[in-house]
């Protein structure tokens, strides 16, 4: 794998990298350590009982098994609908940036700035179109985002856009309001799409590792979420809390960001993950 990527997983391999050879004791240590979660890493310990030789194979087939979710099925239905929520901060605007990039070299890109809540937001996400050489629709602070979506899906339609990103205000679980905001954007894509977005994607700071379940579980109840993306996979050690994390709310981890660049994104495949982990 390319350079970047080796040293984005460079914390979290040096972990893994250690199981090789180690007891079990140990090995129970290290997956703790990369907040893989008691729960897990007894799952995972079960197997290597009796083992003697073929322990690393053993537990990188079980971790790449328990981190195989089903991906969503895009139905080819133009245009393409990528909804991106997740608290302050999490990486949505940035992340939106990122997949509107690599989009963009083979489709039309229209980005849909419905982060209306916070100053500058919209600024922001300007900043990175221009960057990436997409196009995007504005919106002013304080305005309705369900609008500014039913804005971008319009004029989407009208010119045959490729693919529509939507950006979301950061939002905590404590404010309602702005829960009952995404579900007001989801209902307004239902319009255009019955099925709701293609992607309905969450952002998580991979930094919080297993921390991140309990907020993203209020997402999940709120919006029909159909994957994950782990952003800032570059500089933490956590990466056992992928299996976790996927597992508890049972959604796949479609991409994982690696730094703050345009092209720092990764496409999650377990097998070259765990890998990457143990290499
Ligand atoms: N190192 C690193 N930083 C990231 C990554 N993704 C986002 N960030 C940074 O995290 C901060 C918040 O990102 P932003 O996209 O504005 O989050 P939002 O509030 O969810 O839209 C910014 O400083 C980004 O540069 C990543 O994958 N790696
Ligand atoms: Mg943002």
């Amino acid at each position: 794998m390319l350079e970047p990527i080796r040293k984005a997983f460079g914390k979290a391999a040096a972990l893994f990298s250690q199981i090789k050879n180690a007891p079990l004791d140990d090995i129970e240590e290290i997956l703790l350590r990369a907040d893989v979660g008691t729960r897990f890493t007894r799952i995972l310990l079960e197997s290597l009982k009796g083992k003697r030789n073929d322990i690393v194979e053993t537990l990188k087939g079980d971790m790449v098994r328990l981190l195989t979710v089903p991906k969503p099925v895009e139905t080819g239905i133009k245009p393409t609908v990528v909804m991106v929520s997740g608290v302050n901060g999490s990486g949505k605007t940035t992340t939106i940036a990122k997949l509107a990039h690599r989009c963009s070299e083979h489709e039309s890109v229209l980005l849909a700035g419905a982060d209306t809540y916070r100053d500058a937001a919209n600024e922001q996400l300007a900043v990175w179109a221009q960057r990436a050489r997409v196009e995007m629709i504005m919106s002013q602070r304080g305005q309705d985002a369900a609008s500014v979506v039913f804005d971008a899906l319009t004029r989407a339609r009208s010119q045959g856009i490729g693919t529509v990103f939507v950006d979301t205000a950061g939002r905590l679980h404590t404010r309602r309001d702005l829960m009952d905001e995404l579900v007001k954007i989801e209902r307004i894509i239902k319009k255009f799409k019955p099925d709701g977005p293609d992607l309905n994607l969450l952002t998580i700071d991979a930094r919080l590792g297993q921390n991140s379940i309990t907020q993203a579980r209020v997402f999940s109840e709120a919006i029909n979420l159909n994957g994950l993306i782990l952003t800032k996979f570059d500089g933490t050690a956590k990466g056992g809390a992928l299996i976790p994390i996927c597992n508890e709310l049972k959604l796949p981890v479609l991409y994982l960001g690696v730094g703050e660049g345009l092209d720092d994104i990764v496409v999650f495949e377990p097998e070259k993950f765990v890998s990457m982990l143990f290499s």
